[in-house]
């Protein structure tokens, strides 16, 4: 061996593996415009698919005419509940152990909902000919507020199940209730806030918003009838699953059936669902012979695919007189809209809400959460958050700052008085989490000096005396949060959807040369996994990141993975990958002990090789063994350098971080402007900390939209508001403030690399911080809470209210 012409600082530097802030390989085509989305798809002979959808909230259909739809040209078929029943697909099964009708069943029961399934030579002729299908309804009373579906007089809306009193997670107590999950000691918790020296409660709503990916839902399916092969390609976050319950409600054999996720713009939840877009295209590719495409548009998009939020939060904190924490009791009306279609592990109804005792060390909690039907679209995603978890969040940061009015404490104060303590990890929450890890008071501790908060509070002071006597019109709010996330669901023995494991897989083969390919059970939809997980590689195996390719969202060719959503790639597959990486390791420990004729055990590895212990010239690079593994017959192995790895985590991991945000409220007009936010982020181990810091860009950004305007509501008729960009806020450059991030280091002791999801915490974290900080803004005028969206108008009213206005 001749002495290595690198150094070892080099060698390191050259793998771009873990911490290396290395650019995004797959910019290069997004920037150029060659990504490969499910519209750039085009196959001969494909036909178009597109829904006549109900102009009603509810409805009965009383007759449907496809006949002048019929005639338009171009136009090949018209599906409708009646051609899909002798294939027992006019409902097919949800996430959540519901059922949702794919065509409206003589019943529609949210506006917008798919009623029938025109196909086309092209997309114009199939909107033309959706807008002659003619539908007579006969409209039936309305339930958009989730407090009124359970009153005796409330209109039956589920007549499928009307007879089914035992659904998916228990007992039905209504005909429009969904189930009630609990957690936790109801009696002991009451107890303690009977005989609590003091109590807060609160009733705070999370309103219904909706992920917004820039590209809509959509999908290409392809029946080829020759070798019976169903091709799916679409915007799913989740492949595999999509394949596994595609083939088991169509009967056709798993093996025929590829899915295929092609890139994706975007997914944030919204494409973790099963949509009727997917059945009737898949269908009309049976039916036709014909490749079918179905793609949304936007207002489509908004209106009927999946929703997030929409949960009527009380909460209420007993606490001793110097502020500690003894109990927390919470109560979540969740309005899942007509069908229950939300997105959690099976055995969790209202996903990891839970957490909601987020960073504190609370001693008894309760949870209850009563799931009920209304006249809206189906859905309850984990829009950017770990099912359930921004919910929990936003609800226990808000429950802080309330219980901090009341006790007249700073709020950064009470948290530090009631964090968990670093020496409590592992710690078990009274709800039945084990926190993996954490250091809270160290990154409060950096938080407050990095943003100077008691500066702040004096300008504060100063703001305030300036406001009353009449020399601003401003009034600043400093909005804290600290959180703590749950992510990477999850172990196998509770996490499963549909029964399916929520493992994740990478397998890994190094080719003669010393390159690699990676393909994983996940799939990155902008996240910018092919960057990310081969640093991972890199790192363990020795080979440089630009040597692997990473490949993801073929069912034929990437090992069984549940897919991306819930901050679950890093801490399922990113760990996937590690250990896959070590198989190879250790069969090259054992070629290269072959290669240098010594004892596996007198060898150690050093970044890209195994070289002799104390004698590091003798050595054998990884790209030596991998050609070596290749090129002889060593005796006892089999050729050939690959390993592959299906991971179950042994437990989640829970990232945390401290938010603070700073606006500036002109009480006339209610624009608020963000002045500062600040967001300190512990993930554990970093991977790459520019996509880090542009994880945490954009997830604050999409906090931004849903603190400060976005909304999903409906009118008493069940026109759906907020259909449209018009209506529906999404920040610009222009709207978005300039963010400044900061972090800690606390790895997860289970993680192979100590990794923890970080995709979901600026969301988890931003919303609290914001509402927080407009909250703040009027406190010293006696306001203690108001709802979110914090949208001019209603900020403007929260001023009049206070009688601050001019
Ligand atoms: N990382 C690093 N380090 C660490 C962690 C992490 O580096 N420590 C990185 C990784 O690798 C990647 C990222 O970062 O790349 C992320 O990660 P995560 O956290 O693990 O996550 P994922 O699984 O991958 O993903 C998911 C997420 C979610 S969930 C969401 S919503 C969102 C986020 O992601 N989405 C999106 N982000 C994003 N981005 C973009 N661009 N796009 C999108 O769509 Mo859900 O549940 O679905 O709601």
């Amino acid at each position: 061996n001749v002495q290595s012409p690198i150094s070892r600082e080099e060698r390191i530097e050259k793998l771009q593996g873990l911490g290396s802030s290395r650019k995004r390989v797959e910019d290069a085509r997004f920037t150029q415009g060659t990504g490969n989305y499910v519209d750039d798809i085009k196959l001969p002979g494909m036909l178009f698919g597109d829904f006549v959808r109900s102009p009603y909230g509810h409805a009965r259909i009383i007759s449907i005419d496809k006949e002048a739809a019929l005639a338009v040209p171009g136009v090949v078929a018209i599906l409708t509940a009646e051609d899909l029943k002798p294939l027992n697909l006019h409902y097919m099964p949800t996430l959540a152990g519901d059922v949702q009708a794919v065509l409206a069943d003589e019943k529609v029961l949210f506006q917008n909902q798919e009623v029938a399934f025109v196909v086309a030579h092209d997309r114009y002729a199939a909107a033309d000919a959706v807008e002659l299908v003619e539908v007579e309804y006969e409209e039936l009373p309305v339930i958009n507020d989730a407090f009124k579906a359970l009153d005796d007089d409330a209109p039956l809306l589920r007549e499928d199940i009307k007879d089914k009193m035992e659904g998916a997670h228990g007992p039905r107590k209504h005909h429009n209730h969904i189930f009630l999950w609990e957690e936790g000691d109801k009696e002991g918790t009451e107890q303690v806030l009977n005989n609590a020296e003091v109590l807060v409660e609160e009733k705070i709503t999370y309103q219904r918003v909706h992920p917004c990916p820039l590209e809509t839902c959509g999908c290409v399916a392809s029946m080829d009838k020759i070798n019976g092969k169903l091709t799916l390609w679409g915007t799913f976050q989740a492949p595999h699953a999509v394949r596994t319950v595609a083939s088991l409600i169509t009967n056709i054999a798993e093996h025929n059936i590829r899915v295929i996720s092609p890139d994706i713009g975007g997914g944030f939840g919204n494409k973790v669902g099963v949509y009727p877009g997917y059945i009737c295209s898949t269908v009309a590719s049976i039916v036709t012979g014909k490749p079918v495409k179905w793609v949304e548009d936007r207002i489509e998009n908004l209106t009927s695919t999946a929703f997030a939020r929409d949960y009527h939060m009380t909460g209420k904190i007993a606490a001793t007189a110097d502020g500690k924490i003894t109990g927390l009791w919470t109560h979540v009306l969740a309005d899942h809209g007509a069908f229950d279609a939300c997105a959690d592990p099976t055995k969790f109804p209202a996903g990891f809400f839970h957490i909601v005792t987020g960073s504190y060390d609370i001693p008894i909690a309760y949870v209850g959460v009563d799931g009920v039907y209304t006249n809206k679209a189906p859905g309850g995603v984990a829009y950017r958050c770990s099912f359930r978890v921004t919910e929990a969040a936003y609800l226990i940061e808000r429950m802080i700052d309330v219980l901090a009015r009341k006790l007249d404490m700073d709020p950064v104060e009470l948290r530090i008085k009631n964090f968990i303590k670093k020496e409590q990890f592992p710690y078990q929450s009274a709800l039945g989490w084990e926190y993996d890890s954490g250091d809270y008071h160290t990154a409060m501790d950096q938080a407050t000096k990095a943003v100077n908060y008691p500066a702040l509070r004096a300008e504060q002071a100063e703001n305030r005396t300036a406001f009353d006597r009449g020399e601003t019109r401003n009034l600043m709010g400093i909005g804290v949060a600290f959180f703590t996330e749950i992510v990477g669901a999850g172990p196998v023995k509770n996490c499963d959807i549909l029964g399916l494991g929520m493992f994740d897989s990478c397998e890994i083969r190094i080719h003669p040369t010393g390159s690699a390919i990676a393909r994983l059970g996940t799939i990155s939809q902008g996240q910018g996994h092919a960057t990310t997980f081969a640093q991972i590689v890199a790192s363990e195996i020795g080979i440089p990141a630009e040597d692997i390719t990473l490949e993801e969202g073929d069912t034929d060719t990437a090992p069984y993975g549940l897919g991306t959503y819930g901050s679950r790639s890093t801490p399922v597959a990113g760990a996937a990958t590690a250990m896959a990486g070590r198989k190879i390791r250790a069969k090259a420990q054992m070629i290269a002990a072959y290669l240098l004729e010594v004892h596996e055990g007198d060898l150690e590895w050093d970044v890209d090789r195994f070289q002799i212990k104390g004698n590091p010239e003798a050595h054998k690079t990884m790209k030596e063994i991998a050609f070596a593994s290749y090129n002889q017959a060593i005796p006892g192995l089999e050729p050939g350098l690959e390993a592959v790895s299906y991971y179950d985590p042994p437990n989640m991991t829970y990232p945390f971080g401290a938010y603070f945000c700073v606006v500036d409220v002109d009480v006339d007009t209610g624009v608020t402007d963000i002045r500062k936010f600040y967001a300190l982020d512990d993930c554990g181990t970093r991977i790459n900390p520019m996509i880090i810091e542009g994880q945490v860009h954009g997830g604050l950004t999409e906090a931004v939209a849903i603190a400060m305007g976005q909304d999903i509501s409906y009118d008493e008729i069940g026109n759906v508001k907020g259909a449209s960009l018009m209506d529906f806020y999404l920040p610009t450059a222009v709207e978005t403030p300039t963010y400044e991030t900061d972090f800690t280091v606390t790895p997860s002791p289970h993680h192979p690399i100590g990794a923890k999801g970080v995709g979901e915490s600026p969301n988890v974290g931003g919303v609290p911080a914001l509402s927080n900080a407009v909250n703040d803004a009027f406190a010293h005028k006696g306001l203690v809470h108001t709802q979110m969206p914090h949208d001019h108008w209603r900020v403007w009213q929260t001023a009049q209210r206070l009688g601050l206005t001019g």
